[in-house]
């Protein structure tokens, strides 16, 4: 396998988070067709994902911490959600990133999206361990976002981006298999009746969401993936259900950039992504890493 898959989720995520920024939190159903110039929190998050990925060759969960501690402090204004700068906070005063922090700020942890919109780079390196993709996606998870929704989002999210890597023609049948919390097993099921009424948005987003709760946002991406015959027009579609338009743009295009690869997404699209050359650098660096391991060289 080439690097086109990796290289194609990560700038997918990048261009989906772009595209969808423009409208986060509108609500009704109009599309948008041309990403914005900025990306928000999700892809600075997923960068820094990939970055602790890659150079730890594995996961560490004290060195990503780190990471996302540093990526905020450098661009507060990415547009975080409420729970994590506060945790940055508690990590920079000495805290540990296994001590389920967000439960000191929600009930039993957060079921916010804030996990599962970053996680691609753990679908990418995991691509072939579904046992290990789920530990990685849940310990990754746990640093801003332990409740048990929260994690199996993420989970799932990087599950779903597995399966794109590899083509996988039963796909929902695969996630279904993978999923073990009732909220997702059951919107899953309800996907495939939808797709031949993904143009009555009105039911897909009461039946899926559209929300910044994980459980209403990643099935609806991975909806979002399936409805569309290209990257583009899924990305188009993720967005034009509106709510929270950057993390389900970044959700969908991370699924789809894997299945389509980096050719399969708009040139015009790529050449005015921000720090476009910075992100592909990153899926390249990532293929290798992974590849290399594969093959026993490490
Ligand atoms: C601004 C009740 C809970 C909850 C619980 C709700 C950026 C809260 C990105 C909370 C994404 C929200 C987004 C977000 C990602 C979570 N009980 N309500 N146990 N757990 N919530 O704070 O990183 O856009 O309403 O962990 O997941 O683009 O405010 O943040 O759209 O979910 O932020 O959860 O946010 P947080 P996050
Ligand atoms: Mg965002
Ligand atoms: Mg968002």
């Amino acid at each position: 396998m080439g690097p086109s898959k990796f290289i194609g989720s990560l700038i997918g995520s990048a261009i989906g988070d772009s595209l969808g920024a423009q409208r986060e939190g509108t609500y009704g159903f109009r599309e948008v067709t041309e990403p914005g110039p900025v990306y928000t929190d999700d892809t600075a998050m997923m960068i820094a994902v990939a970055e602790s990925l890659i150079e730890c060759n594995g996961f560490d969960g004290a060195h990503m911490a780190r990471l996302f501690v540093r990526s905020f402090e450098r661009e507060p204004w990415r547009g975080y959600g409420a729970g994590p700068p506060g945790i940055f906070k508690m990590i920079k005063s000495g805290r540990k990133w296994d001590e389920n922090l967000d439960r000191e700020l929600y009930d039993g942890g957060s079921f916010g999206n804030g996990s599962a919109m970053r996680v691609a780079p753990v679908g990418l390196f995991y691509y072939n361990d579904p046992e290990k993709l789920r530990e990685v996606s849940c310990q990754s998870s746990r640093i801003t976002h332990s409740h048990p929704l929260g994690m199996e989002g993420a989970a799932l999210q990087a599950c779903a981006v597995s399966l794109a890597i590899r083509e996988e023609q039963n796909f929902l049948e695969k996630l279904k298999e993978f999923t073990r919390a009732d909220i997702y097993r059951k919107k899953i099921d309800v996907l495939e009746k939808l797709l031949d009424k993904k143009e009555d948005r009105e039911r897909v987003v009461r039946e899926l969401g559209n929300g910044i709760e994980a459980f209403n946002s990643v099935p609806t991406a991975i909806f979002s993936f399936l409805a569309g015959s290209s990257f583009k027009e899924a990305l188009i579609y993720a967005v034009s259900l509106g709510g929270d338009t950057d993390t389900i743009g970044a959700m969908t295009g991370a699924i789809a950039g894997a299945w389509w690869g980096v050719d399969g997404i708009p040139p015009e699209w790529k050449e005015n992504l921000e720090n476009r050359n910075y992100i592909e650098g990153l899926g390249m660096r990532m293929w290798e890493t992974v590849m290399s391991s594969q093959k026993g060289l490490f």
